[in-house]
């Protein structure tokens, strides 16, 4: 009993923060990384193999009572999986699954798990199961990346879609989130580019080497000079036979994979060539890189002229009149790093919708799909330098944490008071206000970045000065005295300062139409599509920034989950090193303290996380009532159901029942029992009636 105790923190009667963090560390030192907090579970990373996840594992949890094991991340599978079947409850069908923490903390290691774990309960074992399986290492390769809070760091937020018919997958959707271009061209210390370009050099045939015009890596500036140790070398080689496996396997045509390489070496090329002031005050390329702007012209399949164009100087037309203006060096640079990071954005832009086209479910539309959505995206970052891209990730953070609150406290406590149950309050960090110093219009920190990006004149300083004024006296915002445009944001979890450096020009995301030509008269049939395919989608209407795209995105899928039946997994961090058996104590209450976890335990152990209608309940649960052959009235059928089982510690409210969150469960095992004895009596039935004739 003691075990099982500690394995529900929400079962434990006397918690403070000191024993709670007491308790999970006891258990992560005995290699218990998993804990509930009732229907939530906790996972701390062990940074290191755990034998947690064979096929024996595996098959135990199918189907599972949850008191019955100890608690894991199939637990959570299994309950969406059966949820979404509608075994266990009444309530939306549509599922999600939202995995939180902070970088590095295992939200991406949890989803892989996860989907491996759904496609086992559907036990599809079809060509689909595979195709869906095999979508992340391609993901991974493509929108993964080694940060210093992780060697695998997601570059990108994701949404996965799982769309089900009765109990059978029949397809899935990713939507993307943000992808943090801007690393093609510029990694901090101690980081890297996207593991794609290191896993292609390492994997590629000589042979092929040389059809794509690559060279040795070290050469190349995108990537910093750095390679890694043999040994590392040979991991992405692996590595990058298993992309091309799952390229097969997802359904790319041979033809799109040597184009999507060859623009990658296309991009490494662009990065190596350099300029220098002309006597004009114009540029040209070094005579040392005249060789890679050849490479990257053949590469990209474009006239080596026109290329050199784009880089070196601007063309508008004012009142019908072409207007070239000559760039200086800082501008070129700019033009060669934007041409790198749109080219490889819309590379992973398309590999998502092909993916999207390859996996979407194939079934009649008068069918009615159901659906599990799995979130993995980037946690939360502090790094020494935090820029735009730090600013949204830390965003989808703040919209995730508040997603929670609102779901474990805002909701529920409404809902005692609503139905008059007696309760006393839970209080929890409201982060709503940091949404709002994000979110509100016109004075949020997004509306006042898109009105600053409107004026081609303003400055990044300008921006900053902005927030500064209008920001100065709320709680969530400091004002940082320097030269650089700083300034810092009081998170939920904790305090970033961010360099307002760039974020203008990152905001607008514009591409000159010059580049847009260039690539749409590329031979490469690829690049010319990935161009053309733009103009058609993004650019009838005005362009919206990035912000504003983001925000919409967000709210998009905030829409979503808001309409499904969630269920959490909070990934927590043991220490700051990535080491194994390694518990530092404040790394892990900062943690505890900023996920308001001691709070969602006392929610948990007091409140009532299942609260069907009256209707639904009973609708449900009638058959429990075998002797009772007329109940009038909803209400009176649940007090009826519910005095035949020896359930207690529940309440009536005036329109729904509340009930403990291992109620449900209860109830879903006395269903099962009751149905299965129905089938018994149903058997006997007919084997007397056979006999009789
Ligand atoms: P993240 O997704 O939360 O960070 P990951 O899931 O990539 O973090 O986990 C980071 C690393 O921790 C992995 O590469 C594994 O080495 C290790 N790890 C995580 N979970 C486990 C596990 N269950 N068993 C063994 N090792 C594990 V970020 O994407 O950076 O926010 O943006
Ligand atoms: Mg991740």
């Amino acid at each position: 009993m003691e075990v099982l105790l500690h394995e529900d923190l929400a079962a434990l009667s006397d918690l403070d923060e000191q024993s709670l963090l007491e308790s999970l560390s006891q258990r992560f030192r005995q290699d218990r990384i998993y804990t509930y907090i009732g229907d939530i579970l906790v996972a701390i990373n062990p940074f290191k193999y755990l034998p947690l996840y064979e096929k024996e594992v595996s098959e135990r949890y199918k189907y599972h009572e949850k008191t019955k094991l100890p608690p894991h991340i199939f637990a959570v599978a299994d309950r969406a999986y059966q949820s979404m079947l509608g075994r266990l409850a009444t309530g939306p069908r549509n599922q999600c699954i939202v995995i939180s923490g902070e970088s590095g903390a295992g939200k991406t290691e949890s989803t892989k798990l996860l989907l491996r774990q759904i496609m086992e309960l559907c036990r599809a074992n079809s060509q689909l199961e595979q195709q869906i399986l095999q979508v992340n290492p391609l993901l991974e390769a493509f929108g993964n990346a080694q940060t210093v809070m992780n060697d695998n760091s997601s570059r990108f937020g994701k949404y996965i879609q799982l769309r089900f018919h009765n109990s059978s997958v029949k397809g899935a959707k990713i939507n993307e989130y943000l992808l943090e271009k801007s690393r093609v061209v510029h990694q901090d210390e101690g980081e890297r580019n996207f593991h794609i370009f290191y896993c292609m050099l390492a994997g590629i045939s000589p042979d092929d080497k040389d059809m794509y015009g690559l060279l040795d890596p070290t050469q190349y500036r995108y990537l910093n000079g750095r390679y890694g140790s043999e040994d590392i070398v040979r991991k992405w080689g692996e590595k990058y036979s298993e992309v091309c496996n799952a390229m097969d396997m997802v359904g790319f045509e041979e033809q799109e994979k040597v184009d999507m390489m060859t623009i990658l070496a296309g991009i490494l090329s662009l990065g190596n060539i350099m300029f220098e002031p002309t006597e004009t005050d114009a540029v040209r390329v070094t005579d040392k890189s005249m060789g890679w702007l050849k490479a990257t012209a053949g590469q990209f399949g474009v006239q080596e002229e026109e290329l050199l164009r784009s880089l070196t100087c601007t063309l508008s037309v004012t009142r019908g009149e072409a207007i070239r203006r000559l760039h200086n060096q800082q501008q070129a640079e700019d033009a060669r790093d934007s041409i790198a990071k749109v080219a490889y954005g819309r590379v992973f832009g398309w590999i998502v919708s092909k993916v999207n086209e390859l996996l979407a479910p194939n079934v009649d539309f008068v069918v009615e799909l159901s659906e599990i959505g799995i979130l993995d995206i980037f946690g939360f970052e502090n790094f020494a330098v935090n820029r735009f891209e730090q600013l949204c990730i830390n965003l989808a953070n703040e919209q995730l944490q508040y997603f929670f609150n609102h779901h474990i406290f805002l909701m529920e406590q409404n809902e005692y008071k609503e139905e008059g149950i007696e309760w006393e309050s839970i209080s929890f960090k409201d982060n709503k206000p940091i949404l709002d110093l994000f979110l509100t219009k016109p004075i949020g920190i997004l509306s006042l970045l898109d009105e600053q990006s409107a004026f081609p004149q303003a400055s990044d300083r300008d921006f900053v000065d902005k927030l500064n004024s209008k920001f100065k006296s709320s709680p969530h915002y400091e004002v940082v005295r320097s030269h650089s445009p700083l300034f810092t944001v009081v998170h939920y979890a904790g305090k970033v300062q961010y360099n307002g450096l760039g974020f203008l020009e990152k905001n607008r995301d514009t591409i000159p139409a010059s580049i847009r030509s260039l690539f749409i008269n590329s031979v490469t049939p690829l690049l010319s599509l990935l161009f053309q395919k733009a103009d058609d989608n993004f650019n009838s209407t005005r362009k919206q920034s990035v912000g504003a795209q983001f925000k919409h995105s967000l709210a998009v899928l905030m829409e979503k989950m808001f309409v499904a039946s969630p269920h959490f997994v909070r990934c927590i961090k043991p220490n700051g090193s990535k080491l194994p058996d390694q518990v530092d104590n404040k790394i892990v209450m900062d943690q505890l303290r900023y996920n308001g976890l001691l709070e969602t335990i006392r929610i948990r152990r007091d409140g009532f996380s299942w609260r069907p209608s009256f209707k639904e309940f009973a609708q449900r649960h009638l058959s429990i009532l075998l002797n009772v052959t007329c109940v009038v009235g909803v209400f009176f059928s649940c007090l009826s159901i519910l005095n035949t089982t020896e359930i207690h510690g529940w309440k009536c409210g005036s329109s729904r029942m509340f009930f403990k969150y291992w109620h449900q469960e209860e109830l879903a095992r006395l269903l099962e029992r009751l149905g299965k004895a129905a089938l018994v009596i149903q058997k006997d039935y007919r084997s007397l009636r056979c006999r009789r004739k």
